[in-house]
């Protein structure tokens, strides 16, 4: 493979993927693993192929086809595929072997490579096809794979295959198919390797496994070989580094960030540059990025600051033209998010050259707010914030395309690219193509298209550091300070050549006026810092990274700017990476606007949000999110908060729903639902309910007590407003008695109003017959472990037991008189009962009468019983005869009885 190419092609098409695989790990080495391989079976259908007359020439592709022809050369397509290696691998070996191979005919000869070109760039002579090659009777290329770059992700390495599936033989206008075929990756230990102890936090981890399903085809080798740490306890998701004196300026978009679910922190290029290391001030906040990012769950970077005030780092792939020319010298913000090895393998200060092993797979999604002070941080802020807070309808679904004839030789009109990008929009997107080739395009329909209001621009033209071209003039700065489309700014995307050069700051380009307009403009640009790069008659990388944008717009229910970035250069990385016009194009690629911000491409509605009652305590919280039409929505950030004490955030999954775990204590708490398409929903006025745990009742150890082991318990019960869980405590004091022990297990999940029975390690009371012992028993909060509860008067109960003597005996029942009985003469008569431990010997049972009223003397009589009565035997004793008076209520001795 030929690396050092600048004359590469890519056919049109989009990524579907063609191989069914199946996957045979074949660890070559015992115990610790050295070495391996990865082993896959792949199908390619010839009838995937696309087989189209251009001109005199055949042009040969399928889905994702890529070219790296030399110019004058046939364009036999080949496949760039991304693999997962185990952690800490390398690729020692990859081989492909052709098992079924299938022959067809092609009329004309194929379509010879074209040098890469820029867009600026209008005079390149067609190459014509090179005689000696196009009379070869031998196959060109064979089937087989390269390793085209490897790259790391988290720790995780990518290994970027090419598979050629397809040879040509020129004299015989004949092409050779392997329909089936077997991929073997060899690997051996990188001894390099450092990333074992990449930490991530819970976000972090979602989000790389996402992402690993689109990057590479075998995403599942990630999560057996991985482990990952708990979350920082101090997370911040988002951060924006600006000068101090712009600090304050964007605390309100800090606050609004967090006030989503993207925690965030301003952090003043001052402290990064007294605290970090670094070779200069970029490579300082580099240095802060790679430690917020480990440390704090760091995922969206915005550099708060224009080129003069937050630094670029200024990157360089190759020389274009004849001498050296700054425009050759690339201003690259992926940089400060690319976190792998430090761009400069080579250590001589010039960045990202091909030798500087460069990271292409960026671990923070970076964007940039091109403004020199704070007015226009102030317009930054408030146009981000509007378009989630209130964005009107009537714009966001609306789609437009303006496209050029960008080359005459070959004819290279700018509509396929655009088309491409039709093809991937919903159903309902309403799109406006502005096609030269149609007579459509002119600077007044841009402009007059902006005004209206549209969602999304994808704008396919020259362009230089002030303007960009609309086929009959220069849509110019100044005709982007003046937009008037205020409340429906788009997002901006385009393969124009320098539109982004943002360290042009006398003028300032033309992105930096679309971002500065006061009365509108746009919210986030996606442009070239330098000159984009084409590949006629075929898609070059600047086209390729931009549909692999549109394509995360439209195929993610809730594509963020950032992150959609990303996304693009990951699809792009493992093939246009290796090459230096497509590294080129990689890295000029910049995103201006906040990283967390949402893409909106459907009509603007609201949420309909519904959520559990919250309540004081630890609980699960759900939140279900729908649209207005009834459907669950997918991907939307949900952040509920309580300061200090709850921060908690979530993502709906496909049924629309979060869960949060949470743990506030009894009052006002805010929640808020965000996400592309949708006004965000914020509840400021939500109120979690008190928690209320009582302990209501002893059960053991109270009142007459054996000498024996018991088991002490009691009763918890939930008296607050939401379901609860808790511990309980139960502490003995008495003669030798020191028992404090908790439960063991906690009550968990308590619904209001429910009560439960608790149990503690048995206690064996240590005193002698008639000892008392106080019993306490208090409820502790789960998982605090207070008693600071809405009502803490109800925590604890006391009672009070006390250890049998050895003799006791005590009336059990009274027989006579009956309750409620008329009589007026009548002999008192009861039962009494051995309880003690030993015979009762020689004792007197009593009784007494007394009168409620103050008429009649009180009765009194004792009755000797000599025993012996054995322990749980009873005695039945008659007293002397009572007469009593009459129409007088009388209480007997235990029992209260009624006399007439
Ligand atoms: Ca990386
Ligand atoms: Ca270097
Ligand atoms: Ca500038
Ligand atoms: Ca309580």
């Amino acid at each position: 493979m030929q690396t050092n190419l600048e004359v590469l092609m890519r056919a049109n098409g989009r990524s579907i993927p063609l191989l069914a695989l199946a996957v045979i790990l074949l660890p070559l080495a015992a115990g610790a693993i050295q070495a391996g391989e990865l082993q896959y079976v792949l199908e390619f259908s010839s009838s995937e192929l696309r087989i189209e007359a251009v001109g005199e020439y055949t042009l040969i592709s399928f889905s994702d086809a890529c070219y790296d022809a030399q110019p004058g050369h046939p364009l036999v397509p080949f496949m760039a595929r991304r693999y997962l290696l185990p952690r800490g691998m390398c690729v020692s070996r990859v081989r492909l072997e052709a098992t079924s191979i299938r022959t067809l005919s092609v009329a004309k000869p194929l379509y010879p490579a074209q040098p890469a070109r820029p867009f600026s760039s209008q005079k390149v002579e067609f190459v014509e096809p090179l005689a000696e090659v196009y009379s070869s009777t031998v196959p060109l290329f064979d089937f087989q794979a390269e390793l085209l770059s490897e790259g790391l992700l988290e720790g995780e390495r990518i290994a970027a295959i090419a598979l050629r599936p397809i040879r040509y033989i020129p004299a015989q206008g004949k092409i050779e198919v392997a329909e089936n075929m077997v991929l073997t990756i060899e690997y051996e230990q990188d001894f390099t390797y450092d990333g074992g102890s990449v930490r991530l936090s819970a976000g972090q981890v979602a989000s790389l496994r996402q992402r690993l399903r689109g990057l590479v085809e075998n995403p599942e080798l990630a999560g057996a070989l991985t482990t990952f740490s708990a979350p920082a306890p101090d997370e911040y998701r988002h951060a924006i580094v600006t000068p101090a004196s712009l600090v304050s300026s964007f605390q309100p978009l800090a606050d609004w960030n967090t006030k989503l679910g993207d925690r965030d922190t301003v952090v003043s290029l001052e402290s990064i540059d007294a605290g970090f290391s670094g070779r200069d001030l970029a490579e300082k906040i580099r240095n802060f990025v790679s430690y917020a990012h480990e440390e704090w769950g760091l995922e969206y970077l915005l550099l708060g600051g224009d080129a003069q005030l937050v630094p670029t780092r200024d990157c360089w792939v190759f020389q274009y033209g004849w001498w050296p020319h700054p425009y050759d010298t690339i201003p690259t913000d992926m940089y400060f998010g690319a976190l792998d090895g430090d761009w400069d393998a080579d250590g001589d200060d010039v960045f990202g050259e091909m030798n500087d092993n460069p990271d292409l797979y960026a671990e923070v999604a970076v964007g940039r707010a091109c403004v020199d002070n704070a007015d226009q941080v102030e317009l930054f802020v408030d146009k981000v914030k509007a378009y989630q807070e209130n964005p009107p309808e009537g714009f966001a679904d609306k789609l437009m395309l303006p496209a050029e004839i960008l080359w005459t030789n070959p004819y290279y009109p700018g509509d396929a690219t655009n088309n491409t990008i039709a093809d991937l929009t919903h159903p309902e997107t309403r799109i406006a193509r502005m096609y030269e080739t149609q007579g459509t395009l002119s600077r007044a329909a841009v402009q007059d298209s902006l005004n209206e209001g549209v969602g999304i621009v994808h704008h396919m033209a020259h362009g230089n550091v002030i303007g960009i071209s609309c086929a009959n003039g220069l849509f110019i700065t100044t005709h982007a300070n003046n937009l008037t489309n205020a409340g429906k700014t788009p997002v901006y995307v385009s393969i124009a050549c320098l539109v982004g050069a943002f360290d042009y700051n006398s003028p300032d380009c033309l992105v930096e006026a679309f971002q500065n307009a006061q009365e509108g403009g746009t919210v986030a640009w996606v442009g070239n810092s330098r000159y984009g790069w084409g590949t006629p008659p075929a898609r070059g990388p600047s086209e390729d990274l931009d549909v692999s944008f549109f394509e995360t717009i439209y195929d993610k229910a809730n594509p963020e700017a950032g992150p959609t970035l990303i996304a693009a250069k990951d699809d792009n990385a493992g093939y246009w990476g290796s090459y230096r016009v497509g590294r080129w194009c990689i890295y000029e690629l910049s995103l201006f606007g906040d990283p967390a911000m949402p893409i909106h491409s459907r009509e603007i509605s609201a949420f309909i949000v519904t959520h559990d009652e919250p309540h004081a305590g630890p609980q699960t919280f759900k939140v279900t999110v729908g649209s207005e039409a009834g459907y669950p929505v997918e991907g939307m950030l949900v952040c509920v908060r309580q300061e200090p004490y709850v921060y908690a955030w979530a993502r709906t999954d496909a049924e629309g729903e979060a869960y949060l775990d949470i743990n506030p204590v009894a009052g006002p708490m805010s929640l808020t639902v965000s996400g592309a398409n949708h006004r965000v929903w914020i509840d400021n006025d939500l109120e979690a309910l008190g928690r209320d745990l009582a302990c209501t009742r002893i059960i053991d150890p109270v009142g007459k007590i054996e000498r024996g082991e018991i088991k002490p318990r009691a009763v918890i019960a939930n008296l607050g407003r939401g379901v609860d869980s808790c511990y309980a405590k139960c502490r003995i004091t008495g003669p030798g008695a020191h028992y404090e022990k908790g439960d063991l297990e906690g009550i968990v999940y308590l619904d209001p109003g429910e009560e439960d029975d608790v149990n503690f390690p048995s206690w064996t009371p240590p005193g002698g017959p008639g000892d008392r012992y106080r019993v306490e028993v208090t409820v502790y909060l789960w998982p605090e472990k207070t008693t600071e509860d809405e009502n803490p008067s109800n925590n604890t109960q006391v009672g009070y037991c006390d250890i049998l003597a050895g003799v006791e005996v005590t009336a059990t029942t009274i027989v006579a008189p009956e309750q409620d009985s008329v009589c007026a003469r009548m002999i008192p008569e009861a039962w009494f009962t051995s309880i003690g431990t030993e015979p009762a010997e020689g004792f007197y049972c009593h009784s007494e009468i007394a009168s409620m009223s103050y008429h009649t003397a009180p009765y009194h009589d004792s009755f000797y019983v000599a025993g012996p009565l054995e322990p749980g035997d009873s005695t039945n004793v008659k007293f002397a005869s009572w007469v009593c008076d009459d129409s007088l209520l009388y209480m007997a001795h235990l029992l209260r009885y009624q006399c007439n």
